[in-house]
């Protein structure tokens, strides 16, 4: 009799296990989330809402604590804090990566992607999971892209109607060489900065220019040191949500899922919230001041044409397979 009971709870707990498991297995945890714009910017905003969604998913549990305007480092910083152990999470340019997974460079080629149609089916899709998923190795975990946006430039010395008007602009870029080298083609003279220092160096003159997304130059208060704005929509710039490898490895299992499911919300949030921002921004800056044209189309074809030695360098640099795979999704998403 007794021994019948007990073969009874027992097979009725091994049946409840699994449930009482799933509803149990998140622990109180703070999450550290670095990024580098300020809290009131599409970045912030998005953070906000990501930990309001990893709240909600979690009873309370999971307490993602924003850490805005490079508080925690730049993105090159985080991304060694992270992978460290130090530090949980962090959103940034995948530009900035180039240093963990080079094969992050692809994305930073100029005039590549059209619209952010195309950049999302590539970035959501085969192509752009695998360039995440390379990030395993390197001790990062790639969680979802989402939108930095088509970049333009700013300056303080004069309009860039022409190409040849770039001559000689000390233009800030961001640390990775495939800026750098369009740039310099471009004929300015490049100058890789990390984000956090860059206000100032405009302030002080140490640079004439950058550029960004216009959502961007607005949050991040461009416009108080910069004059001029031409939209030229050179690079489509994705952001990438990481975690730290070395901490996800100890989460469980509805942990994770919790954080994936959260992440792919925000993304959806923050494309969408970015993109209606960004509609609004240009009228924003013109009233701040700025004064801004945008590149016909025909001096966007001579300068199409006058980076295509990029393309060929960076193939040449061990780019060849990535940029080959990522021009066949783009083709894909075309269709
Ligand atoms: C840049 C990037 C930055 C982002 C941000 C700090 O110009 O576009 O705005 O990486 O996450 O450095």
């Amino acid at each position: 009799m007794f021994r019948k009971l007990l073969l009874a709870t027992g097979i009725a707990a091994a049946l409840l296990a699994p449930v009482a498991a799933s509803a149990q297995d998140v622990k109180s945890r703070i999450i550290r989330f670095g990024y580098g714009l300020s809290e009131s910017s599409n970045q912030g905003r998005a953070v906000k809402f990501f930990s309001e969604e990893v709240s909600k998913r979690s009873g309370g549990k999971l307490k993602v604590k924003g850490f805005g305007d490079s508080s925690l480092g730049s993105d090159m910083q985080m991304q060694n804090t992270l992978i460290g152990g130090a530090q949980e999470m962090m959103v940034g340019s995948t530009a900035t990566l180039v240093g963990v997974v080079k094969d992050f460079g692809v994305y930073d080629l100029p005039f590549l992607f059209n619209n952010e149609k195309e950049a999302d089916a590539v970035l959501d899709g085969p192509f752009g999971e695998k360039l995440m998923k390379s990030l395993s190795d390197k001790g990062l975990v790639g969680l979802v892209y989402w939108e930095n946006g088509f970049r333009n430039l700013t300056n303080s010395k004069r309009p860039i109607t022409k190409v040849e008007d770039m001559g000689g602009i000390k233009l800030r870029v961001m640390q990775n060489p495939v800026y750098i080298d369009m740039f310099n083609r471009f004929g300015a003279n490049a100058v890789p900065l990390a984000f956090s220092e860059l206000f100032t160096a405009m302030e002080t003159g140490t640079v004439d220019g950058q550029e960004n997304p216009v959502t961007t130059i607005q949050s991040s208060k461009f416009y108080e040191v910069q004059k001029y704005l031409t939209i030229s929509r050179h690079v489509y710039s994705p952001w990438i949500m990481m975690a730290s490898k070395r901490w996800w490895d100890g989460l469980s299992a509805d942990e994770k899922k919790i954080l994936q499911e959260a992440a792919v919300a925000s993304r959806d949030f923050e494309r969408k919230d970015s993109r209606e921002a960004s509609a609004q921004s240009v009228a924003y800056l013109k009233e701040k001041g700025m004064q801004i044209n945008e590149l016909s189309p025909a001096e966007l074809e001579r300068m199409r044409e006058m980076v295509k030695p990029a393309f060929d360098k960076y193939a040449a640099d061990g780019g060849a397979e990535v940029l080959k795979d990522l021009q066949a999704a783009i083709a894909a998403a075309r269709k």
